[in-house]
């Protein structure tokens, strides 16, 4: 079995495990009943088939005994349910959004990130939502799994018990690049944690000493939007085509696009742009009418910084 690193990792094994043995027992038990029959009555052995009459006894016996074990087993997988479903007081909250097709955590600070970094013996609650579909949250190394459904809040906690880098997945189907929701949780000391806590710039937008922003560092912070936000998902940067269009040259150019059955060509400019982020669907690129782009949750700061990161990819 994968080793686990949550405090729940010894509770959900043996649960599994106790499953497991009794379920192996009555494997064992059966196969042998069964070649004791075929041996015991072959026809050879017993010419006179005969009848049989209830036995009170038997009949009990095998309605309590496997009642008792099935109420055990529910024993077991109720308390971990309800040790699951029980938020410690002190534990840290992080909102998790999940989306078509990456996962994005925010922390209290409103910083964000692509990959979880939690501080090992210490409760986490993760707040999970979801942007467009059904997602579910799942660690398999702290034996955790949990839908993320739009409209409706929902949460998890663990608290892990060893450093390292764990996968993270999306266990819930959600569309043809659900594999891309692979991402990683990292565990590490709580002082170093603390520490990089203590330096996060409390908005990514806030990395620079304040002031305008030239192009430039626009276009960087776009680039970390655009992984962020998961734009890399659907839409690559060196022309390939995944399941949007690529981003690569495409400022200043022509572009076919169809809305309400007419097609016509505009320009790629800051405008069009920003249409194609706040209502994807009015306008569709030709060649991708059939794909929705999911709506996507985005400041004015944030569409700014990525179309200057658009205009930046010659
Ligand atoms: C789930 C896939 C998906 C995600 C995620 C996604 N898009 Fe799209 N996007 C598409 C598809 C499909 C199209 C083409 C159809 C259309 O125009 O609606 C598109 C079109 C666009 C266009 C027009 C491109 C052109 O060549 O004219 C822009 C701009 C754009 N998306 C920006 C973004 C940004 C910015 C993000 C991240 C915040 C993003 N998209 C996230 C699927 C996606
Ligand atoms: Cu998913």
């Amino acid at each position: 079995m994968l080793a686990g690193f949550s405090t729940f990792a010894s509770q959900v094994d043996n649960a599994f495990l106790y499953v497991l043995i009794i379920s192996l027992i009555f494997f064992v038990g059966i196969v042998f009943a069964m070649l004791y029959f075929v041996v015991r009555y072959h026809h050879k052995n017993h010419k006179q088939p005969e009848d049989i009459h209830g036995s009170v006894t038997l009949e009990v016996l095998w309605t309590i005994i496997p009642t008792i074990l099935v109420i055990t087993m529910f024993y077991y997988g109720y308390k971990g349910f309800h040790n699951m479903r029980t938020v410690p007081e002190d534990a840290m909250e992080v909102t998790v959004t999940g989306r078509m097709w990456s996962w994005m955590y925010t922390y209290d600070n409103g910083y964000q990130t692509d990959t979880l970094i939690v501080p090992v013996n210490q409760p986490v609650k993760l707040n999970l939502e979801s942007a467009d579909v059904l997602h579910s949250y799942y660690i398999p190394a702290f034996r955790v799994k949990q839908d993320a459904v739009p409209g409706w809040n929902n949460y998890l906690w663990f608290q892990a018990t060893d450093p390292g880098v764990y996968d993270v997945m999306c266990a819930e189907y959600c569309g043809d690049r659900h594999s891309y929701m692979l991402s990683s949780v990292k565990a590490i000391e709580q002082d170093k944690f603390n520490q990089w806590y203590a330096s996060l710039p409390v908005k990514p937008a806030e990395t620079s000493e304040g002031g305008a922003l030239d192009e430039a560092g626009l276009a960087k912070l776009g680039e970390q939007a655009y992984r962020l936000k998961g734009c890399m998902a659907c839409h690559s940067v060196d022309g390939s085509r995944l399941v949007g269009p690529s981003f690569k040259g495409i400022f200043g150019e022509e572009v076919s696009v169809v809305a309400e059955g007419k097609e016509y060509t505009v320009t790629v400019d800051e405008d069009y742009l920003r249409r194609s982020m706040l209502e994807p669907n009015a306008e569709k690129v030709k060649g991708f009418e059939a794909i929705p782009m999911p709506p996507q949750v985005l400041t004015d700061e944030e569409i700014n910084q990525l179309i200057a990161f658009i205009k930046s990819l010659k």
